[in-house]
């Protein structure tokens, strides 16, 4: 019927399936090409952890408190674009047609304790794919986990 805009996504039953099996993902940095990442790339940048994350569901209940690991989106955007380069937001897609979008703001305050994380880790094991490889965890986002994009496939740095 309508187009749903993958940033604003409705609440709704969450996907349980992956969109593909591979987990790379494209990054862009404002016009430049597209680059692919794997998530073996992604474990080679310093790691940051997130402890006491809950995934919160009003529809279909709350796990956790889990421990996330994997490289603060904080520290992706300044490994890709450099630590020089100001940008304005990041948006994160999965191929599923499901995103979110971050300020740059809103990593300038956040603490060191519950960073926004690029995870691959979840108490102190590997993510499955099933699980979301790789999984953008929000730990401040407790309502209803529209920020929690499971199979990230694309990263887009807006200057
Ligand atoms: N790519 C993608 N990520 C997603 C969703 C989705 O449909 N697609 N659903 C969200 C919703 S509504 C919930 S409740 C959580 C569920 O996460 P879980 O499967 O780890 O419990 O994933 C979130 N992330
Ligand atoms: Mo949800």
């Amino acid at each position: 019927m309508s187009t749903v805009d993958p940033l604003r996504p409705h609440a709704h039953d969450p996907n349980p399936d992956p969109p593909g099996a591979d987990p790379a993902f494209r990054v862009r940095v404002g016009r430049q090409e597209p680059q692919t990442f794997t998530p073996a790339q992604l474990r080679r940048l310093p790691r940051s952890t997130a402890r006491n994350v809950f995934i919160v569901s009003t529809g279909h209940g709350s796990s956790g408190p889990f421990t996330f690991a994997g490289v603060t989106l904080r520290d992706f955007v300044r490994h890709v674009t450099g630590p020089e380069t100001k940008w304005l937001q990041v948006e994160v897609l999965s191929g599923d047609g499901f995103g979110t979008r971050i300020a740059a703001a809103e990593l300038q305050t956040e603490g060191e304790e519950q960073p926004i994380l690029l995870s691959d880790e979840i108490d102190g094991r590997p993510l499955t794919r099933t699980e979301g490889l790789v999984r953008l965890v929000v730990p401040s986002e407790r309502d209803d986990a529209l920020r929690q994009v499971k199979w990230v496939g694309e990263i887009r740095i807006l200057l």
